[in-house]
Order: structure tokens, then sequence, then C-alpha cells
């Protein structure tokens, strides 16, 4: 599926890729070359931010993102309720840890913790975002 996505429309090639299908924006991170990736949300509600603190990303390491948050209009969604999910679809398996926010760093950053992927492959990560009554769902695309 990734490399169906990548073949479409590659907007942005080089540290990372924007597919666009059907108006549906996918990026897909490529570990080793991991130092933030941008996603919109299913329903455009945010736009979410994500950087690694480890560049590149090791298998089995433990490690921290941090996620920043914006709203339609570019402003930073403080006090956002975040809720961590993801796995190989391909797989059939979650992820190996239970990341979650421990921490706003500042208005509209939030350090995540407890990211681990266990093998190399295709992963999922799924940010669920409620702020101000409104819940809207990322997904960032890793390969790896
Ligand atoms: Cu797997």
């Amino acid at each position: 599926m990734i490399d169906i996505i990548r073949s479409a429309l590659i907007v942005n090639a080089g540290r990372k890729a924007i597919a666009c299908i059907f108006l549906a924006c996918v990026t897909t991170i490529h570990a080793g070359e991991f130092i933030t990736a941008e996603q919109e949300s299913d329903k455009q509600a945010y736009r979410a931010l994500v950087q690694s603190r480890i560049n590149p990303i090791q298998i089995n390491q433990i490690h921290q993102w941090e996620l920043t948050l914006l709203d339609a209009d570019g402003v930073p969604v403080e006090n956002a309720e975040i809720a961590i999910t993801g796995g190989m679809p391909a797989h059939n398996h979650g992820l190996p840890t239970a990341p979650r926010v421990t921490e706003e760093l500042k208005p509209g950053v939030y350090l995540v913790e407890g990211m681990k992927f266990q093998m190399g492959g295709n992963w999922v990560v799924n940010f669920k975002i409620t702020a101000n009554d409104l819940t809207d769902t990322v997904t960032f695309n890793l390969s790896m």
C-alpha cells in the first residue's frame, strides 16, 4: 500500500515524501532519514508535526518524539488530550510499547515518551487529538 501511495504523486521528494490520492494526503517517513514530518488530520481540524529526538530512529530503542499541533488557522493547540496508537498493519500487531504524551513543553508542543519500533517494515502511528470539544486523528506512515 505504501508503494502505491508513494508512486501516486510525490510532492516533496527528499527527506519526506508527501503523497496525495483522492484528496487524502499521507506522509511516509523513512526512518533512516527521519528528521521531521508534517501531516494534516483526517477532518483537517489539525496540522501535526512530529520530530524524533533521535535521528535516525533505531530498531528496538525507546525514544521520544515532539509533537507540534496547530489548528486550521495555524494557531498552536494547547491543552490537547492526545491518545497514541499504532502498529504494523501487514503483521496485525500494535506498538510494542504504550507511548504517551507526558508534558506540554510549550504552547502546542507535546513531549511523546515511549516510542519504540521492534522490527523493520511499514508502521503507522496515530494521534487522536481532542481539544476544544473537537476530536480528529492524524496518521503517520513510517517505513523502516
Ligand atoms: Cu511487525
